[in-house]
This record gives C-alpha cells, structure tokens and sequence, in this order.
C-alpha cells in the first residue's frame, strides 16, 4: 500500500476537519510544537511536505519557507492572513473556501439589521429585567422601504441583497467598479453612507480596505444610520465607530468582526445601541463542515494532479 502523503497542519482551525485529514495523509501539527522548537521541527518534515492545511486568517511566517511547499489550503474566504508576497516568492498556490459559506453569512447581517433596527437585544433584557411591568419598550425603525447600502457587493454581498429585497428593501452598493445589477452603484464611501439607512459591510481586509470605514462615513449615515458589519474590522477607523456611536452621530450598529480580534474595547462593550457578535459568520456546523470539505478537495486535487478547486488570485 503506497505510504500517505505528508501534510502540514498549521492551526487548530476545525477539529473535525483535522480529524478527517489525519484519517488522509500523515499529518504534521505545528500549533502542537513549542514555539522554539518549531523551526526544528519545520526543517524534519520539509523534504517530504509539497502541502499545508491551515486557517486563512494566520498563518506562521516560517511555513512559507518551506522548500518543497507548493500549496497552502485555506480554511476560510478572507486570506488576510496569509503573506502573498511570501507565498509568491516560494511559489505556493494559496487556495480558500468561497461560496460555501455566502448563506450562513447573510444570514447572520440580516440577523444584525433586525437586531438593531428592532433593538432585539435590548428588548430581551428589558423582560428579563422586569421593565415591561413599568413601562412601554421604544419604538424601533421600520425596514420596508428604507435603503441597505452594501460596502462590497460580492459573493457574501449578493446573498445579502437577495435576502433584503423580501424585507421589501432597496438596495444600493459601492465596490470599486460597478457591475451587471438592478441595483444603484455609489462611486464613492460617503455617497453610498449619504442614502443608506442602514449600511452593511462585507469587505474583504487587508492593506487596501484598511480604515477606509471612517468618521466621514459615519457622518454621511447621519443619525438614524444603522452600520452592520461582517466584512473585516480593519476596514473600519474602529475610534471613529466608537465615537459615532457614543455621540449618538449613528444610531446604532451591530457587529460580527472587530479591529483586533477577539478583543473588543471597553467603549463598545459599555453601549447599549450597539450588537457584539464573537465572530460567528460563518459559524453553523453545516458551513464550517463545508468550508472543511473545500479544504480536504482542494488537498486532493493537489495531490491527483487536477485543477484546484479555488485557488486565490494573488
Ligand atoms: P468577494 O466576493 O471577493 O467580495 C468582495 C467585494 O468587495 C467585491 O465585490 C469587491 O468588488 C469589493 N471590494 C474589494 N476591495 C474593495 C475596495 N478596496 N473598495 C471597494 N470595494 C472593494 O468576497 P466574499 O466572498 O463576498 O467575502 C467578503 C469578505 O467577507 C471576506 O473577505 C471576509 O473578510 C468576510 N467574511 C466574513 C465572515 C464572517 O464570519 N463574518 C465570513 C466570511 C467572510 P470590486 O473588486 O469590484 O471592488
Ligand atoms: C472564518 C471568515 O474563517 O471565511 C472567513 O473569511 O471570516 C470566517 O468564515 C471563521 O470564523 C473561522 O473560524
């Protein structure tokens, strides 16, 4: 019988997805490694090992100096966390798991705009708390008819916008160019934020979306602006949100990613018109089994000689 291939397991990302890949090839777990020792145990392993398997939000520096690596299968849609330039120069492929997981994600945005919108959270702790006995609950903003502006109408952004059209709302976005879609295009940040009532980010993080969420955009929602946001938190001047949101300058937000997670500052945890998530987008057991499938079929299409499955532009 033909000896398993070697692969290198760089995080814990999704035990059941590990579990499955041990059963495959004959895994190297480098989280399981002292940090001093890594480097050692990297160079052992680093004439057999053409693959990894690893979270797409971190990956180690010393991965990418493998000699014999050629890919690196990501387990997640946002590569903010891999090195490009490094994987460009060993020439790794890098590959992710999109489209598995646009529904779940918007499901969760959606769940975010009725949240705030109809201060759910809120309203919760106002019976637990007693208060309804005393007095009436404020009012919340209604959806029909309001406008959700989309910061990134891509795979995730799409899906979001079907499921808003049944909340009978209109749709607006901004990417960096417009595309093929019934729905008004913002060229800029500010003119988008200017006629959203509510505004939803999906972007990816990174460099080039990095603050580009500020204190102008923010005032162009004005004050009974709603911001969702379950793109990246580094796309967002995360003291310009916070501010906003303590001024009362938007009404409210409700939020999946932060700047550096899994902290979140005090000045969010202390508001009441905002919804802290822990991340958990993509967070059901039927996505993450999926985004773990993508994971093991982009390995052992590597590994057959095939086409990967999606591997990222870099
Ligand atoms: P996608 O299909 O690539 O969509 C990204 C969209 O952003 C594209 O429409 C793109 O349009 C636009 N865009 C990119 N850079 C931009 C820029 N600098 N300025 C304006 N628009 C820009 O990606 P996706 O699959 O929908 O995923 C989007 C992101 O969601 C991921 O990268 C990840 O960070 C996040 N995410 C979060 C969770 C969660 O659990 N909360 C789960 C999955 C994904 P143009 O190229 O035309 O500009
Ligand atoms: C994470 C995500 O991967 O895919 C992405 O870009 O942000 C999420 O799906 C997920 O939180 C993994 O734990």
């Amino acid at each position: 019988m033909k000896n398993k291939e070697s692969l290198l397991v760089v995080n814990d990302f999704h035990p059941p997805t590990i579990a499955r890949l041990d059963q495959i090839y004959q895994t190297h777990k480098l989280w399981q490694v002292d940090s001093a020792e890594q480097q050692h145990f990297l160079q052992s392993i680093a004439a057999d090992c053409r693959a990894a398997a690893c979270a797409s939000w971190h990956c180690e520096p010393a991965v990418y100096s493998m000699p014999q690596l050629q890919v690196i299968s990501c387990f997640g849609v946002g590569v903010d966390g891999i090195d490009f330039k490094a994987t460009n120069l060993g020439g790794i492929t890098v590959t992710n798991t999109p489209d598995v997981l646009n529904d779940t994600v918007a499901d969760i945005a959606l769940g975010l705009v009725l949240a705030t919108a109809r201060k759910l959270v809120n309203a919760d702790a106002f019976v637990r708390q007693g208060q309804w006995l005393k007095k009436a609950f404020p009012m919340g903003m209604s959806l029909t008819g309001k406008t959700l502006g989309i910061i990134g109408l891509g795979r995730i952004g799409e899906a979001i916008a079907q499921r808003a059209l049944s909340f009978n709302l209109n749709i607006a976005y901004h990417n960096r160019s417009s595309k093929a879609v019934p729905h008004r295009y913002c060229a800029s940040l500010e003119e988008l934020a200017q006629i959203s009532d509510i505004l939803v980010n999906v972007l990816p993080g990174g460099k080039l979306t990095e603050d580009i969420i500020n204190a102008d955009v923010f005032e162009a929602l004005g004050p009974q602006g709603i911001f969702i946001n379950v793109g990246r938190g580094s796309s967002v001047d995360q003291a310009a949100l916070i501010h906003a949101l303590s001024q009362n300058t938007i009404a409210g937000a409700g939020l999946d990613v932060y700047a550096k997670e899994p902290q979140v500052p005090a000045a969010l945890l202390n508001l009441h018109n905002v919804v802290l998530l822990p991340h958990i987008g993509s967070g059901t057991n039927e996505t993450r089994q999926a985004m773990g499938q993508l994971v093991i079929d982009n390995l052992h299409a590597y590994f057959n000689g095939k086409p990967l499955l999606s591997p990222v532009e870099a």
